[in-house]
């Protein structure tokens, strides 16, 4: 029985030496000490021992019992200590260490330039409107007033997809469509992509992209047209630019005009610059009060209501302000060029 105990005692000193982890001492602690383990196999052979060595026998197994027990536990603390240890090592953050900067996203230029528009209109009153950009001949050219035989409805100068269905040659369908469904007081911006045939260049594309406006109302007159567009000039430009109306036509609108604005890089005084071209006004918008046809057209009566109408294109708009010189930078998506504005 000695010779037992010796070898138990020498085989688990063995296997504490190759416990490597907390479950293997487990599995030993349960084959030396556990029910059915080495050390309790011993005690049960304890009845064949003879009566005068059973004492010293059974001291011997439990102090031997205990020793291994002892063994045991403290490997588990040391294992238990070790993978603490090494879970706090891997698991360690280094709160110090910089962070990655996120890279920021960009508004399109254009993004940019419709959305100070549209704050400028709404801080006085607009609301954003907007519609189908594939529309039909109806609300596009019929309902305002464009006759059958302008160029505009030309095959040529409008891409058509059947005889009826055209691509919006500007944002006036839009208001077209509100005029025809809702009943004054209006007062709506529509801001949107059109299409016009075009070869591509630096300054023409067959997709750009307008602004337009139009307020109806009892006793609309050009006073409040040239007011709001004066206050729209200003916000836009800076308090010290002047406007200038200038006589135009539009089928939509009677009586129309241009509006130029003073320029606002050289304010007049640089003969090559680059925005007026020495001229010292710049053009930024049509106008005009909105024609009796196109009201009776929309079912709105022009005896009662009046109103006003303009229309800008922002991708000028935009160019001049970053001044940039090359209509297609706009459209071509390249980050190099995004990433400047
Ligand atoms: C312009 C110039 C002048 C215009 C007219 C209308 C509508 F729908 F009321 F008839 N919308 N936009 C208009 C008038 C647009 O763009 C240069």
């Amino acid at each position: 029985m000695q010779d037992q105990l010796d070898k138990i005692v020498k085989e688990t000193q063995d296997a504490l030496s190759n416990a490597k982890d907390t479950a293997s001492l487990e599995a030993l602690r349960v084959k030396v000490l556990g029910k059915k383990g080495s050390m309790t196999q011993i005690l049960r052979g304890m009845g064949a021992v003879s009566a005068d060595q059973r004492p010293a026998m059974g001291r011997l197994v439990n102090e031997v019992r205990a020793k291994l027990e002892e063994l045991i536990n403290r490997q588990a603390e040391n294992l238990s200590r070790m993978e603490k240890e090494m879970r706090l090592k891997l698991e360690a953050v280094d709160v110090t260490i910089p962070g990655t900067e996120p890279v920021m996203g960009k508004l399109h230029p254009l993004t940019q330039v419709v959305r100070q528009v549209q704050d400028i209109f709404v801080g006085m009153g607009f609301a954003v409107a907007d519609g189908p950009e594939v529309e039909t001949d109806h609300y596009n050219f019929e309902l305002l007033n464009v006759p059958k035989n302008h160029p505009a409805r030309d095959m040529q100068d409008s891409f058509y997809i059947n005889g009826e269905i055209v691509l919006r040659t500007h944002t006036s369908p839009v208001q077209a469509r509100i005029m025809t469904t809702r009943k004054p007081p209006i007062r709506i911006i529509c801001p949107g992509r059109v299409y016009r045939v075009d070869q591509v260049d630096a300054t023409h594309s067959p997709v750009f992209h307008q602004i337009e406006g139009l307020v109806i109302d009892k006793g609309i007159h050009l006073g409040h047209l040239k007011g709001t567009l004066d206050e729209f000039a200003r916000r836009m430009y800076g308090e010290s630019v002047k406007t200038r109306f200038r006589p135009s036509f539009f089928p939509f609108t009677e009586p129309s005009a241009e509006v130029d604005i003073s320029c606002y890089l050289c304010g007049g005084k640089d003969p090559n610059c680059r925005v007026c071209h020495g001229s010292g006004w710049i053009e930024v918008l049509g106008c005009g009060m909105v024609n009796p046809n196109v009201l009776t057209m929309c079912g709105i009566d022009p005896q009662e209501y009046s109103g006003f109408a303009f229309g800008m294109g922002l991708d000028r708009i935009t160019n001049g302000k970053y001044g940039i010189t090359d209509l297609r930078l706009l459209f071509e998506n390249d980050l190099r060029f995004l990433d400047q504005f």
